[in-house]
């Protein structure tokens, strides 16, 4: 199959990319490098020592034989070039990554709400259009989240994968109805998310576009098998207060004896996913399109969920560290339950990698092996949801 992997130099593109190409497909990546920037924005860089796009890709070459195209686009802002790349490759399939993924970078500031906003809603739509303008058969499988659903609005009953039956009462009884979940956003990256999803049923609807959305959970973990090949092909970690996600982070502050930067009471209970299975699920789902004329098929892309303050118990024991309640810089229940179906994958055979399996490889090969790259006063979330919330102290 051709793919293309837009925002395939990222945390989870560029595993993919590589688990894409070792398993035969012709793999393009588009990226506009602005992951990149927003290190040198923010003055840090991925605890692991990530390489340049092109050393990346030779080094894939020469060790496998294969070859990974590259074409450095700007998916919001080039829209005539994108649809001619289109046409040019004429690929099966795009995997669609390339949007700026952080809630606290999300809400830094006003300029951030607003390249959030206007980056990922722009990229997808061009993307959409694109598909429509050249008239391919383009299957598009998107990166979505959890978060699109929010932490409350099922209750007891798992959160389904997309779709809720609803029933509405008219003066002839009550009919059952079908829609999209409710969207509960809490950041303006998530709420881009939310937007994605209206496009997408909308170009299902109105040009059968075949689309497939992983409402994605936390990812953990940095190494897939093919980037475990050669160190200067190792994926980006991120351990900072706007990028590096709850799990990651604890480790990597555990390995450098920092306390673990619990938010709150850690009564914020999320999905997780390792790396290695995003890979897995993003293959399971291009292999699995809807056919045109679907409506856009939504899986729930999760293996465990976690309270935080569960998290940091089991890595403080695991790795002997201390943990630090912190004032939540963020606007967040304080404690929520989370029941999600995940069927979809399983019943298509992914075999997951559990935390309990994957933690101490995680702490030894990467939160130990590299901590001596931290900068240790980029690790406080500084970024905070309302005015008025700026209460973090600095712990070291
Ligand atoms: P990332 O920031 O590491 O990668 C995103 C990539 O997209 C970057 O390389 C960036 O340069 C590129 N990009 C952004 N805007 C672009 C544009 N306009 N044109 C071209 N390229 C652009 O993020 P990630 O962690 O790899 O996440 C990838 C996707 O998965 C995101 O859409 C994110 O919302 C979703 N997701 C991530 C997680 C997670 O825990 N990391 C969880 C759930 C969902
Ligand atoms: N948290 C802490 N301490 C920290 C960091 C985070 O307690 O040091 C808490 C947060 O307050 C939050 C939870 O941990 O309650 C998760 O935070 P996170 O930064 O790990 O995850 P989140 O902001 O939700 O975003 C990440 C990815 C995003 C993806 C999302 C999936 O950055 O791209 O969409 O996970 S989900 O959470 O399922 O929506």
């Amino acid at each position: 199959m051709k793919v293309l992997v837009l925002g395939g130099d990222g945390f989870c593109g560029w595993p993919t990319a590589l688990h894409l190409s070792d398993a035969g497909h012709d793999v393009t990546i588009v990226d506009n490098l602005s992951r990149r920037e927003i290190d040198l924005e923010l003055e840090v860089e991925s605890l692991t020592p990530i390489r340049p796009m092109g050393e990346r890709l030779r080094v894939w070459q020469e060790l496998t034989g294969k070859d990974i195209g590259f074409v450095n686009l700007d998916l919001a802002e080039e829209y005539e070039r994108f649809e001619r790349l289109l046409r040019e490759l004429s690929p099966d399939a795009i995997v669609h990554f390339g949007e700026q993924r952080a809630a606290p970078y999300s809400m830094r500031n006003t300029i951030a709400k607003r390249y959030t906003v206007d980056n990922n809603v722009r990229a997808t739509h061009n993307v959409l259009v694109a598909i429509v303008s050249s008239g391919l058969d383009i299957a598009l499988v998107h990166l979505g989240t959890m978060g699109v659903y929010g932490y409350g609005w099922s209750g007891s009953a798992p959160i389904p994968e997309g779709y809720l039956t609803v029933k509405v009462s008219t003066p002839d009884g009550d009919i059952d109805r079908e829609i999209l979940h409710p969207a509960n956003p809490g950041s303006v990256y998530h709420l881009t998310k939310t937007l994605d999803q209206l496009l997408f049923s909308f170009y299902a609807v109105n040009d059968q576009l075949r689309i497939t959305d992983l409402h994605q959970g936390i990812v953990w973990g940095t190494q897939t098998p093919q980037t475990s090949l050669d160190e200067r092909l190792i994926n980006r970690f991120d351990y900072d207060g706007d990028y590096g996600t709850v799990l990651n982070r604890f480790l990597m502050q555990a390995a450098i004896g920092h306390p673990l930067t619990v938010h709150g009471t850690g009564g914020q209970t999320r999905a997780f996913i390792h790396i290695r299975d995003t890979v897995r699920c993003v293959q399971i789902a291009l292999e699995n399109p809807p056919k045109r004329g679907d409506k856009v098929k939504v899986f729930n892309q999760v293996t465990e969920t976690y309270r935080v303050r569960d998290l940091a118990e089991l890595i403080a024991k695991l790795m002997d560290a201390k943990i630090a309640n912190l004032p939540n810089p963020r606007r967040e229940a304080v404690e929520n339950d989370l029941n999600v179906a995940r069927d979809k994958f399983s019943e298509l055979g992914l075999n997951p990698t559990v935390l309990s399996e994957g933690l101490l490889e995680e702490a030894r090969d990467i939160a130990l092996k590299y901590r001596d790259r931290a900068d240790t006063t980029k690790i406080i979330a500084r970024s905070v949801w309302r005015a008025g919330m700026e209460t973090s102290p600095d712990l070291v």
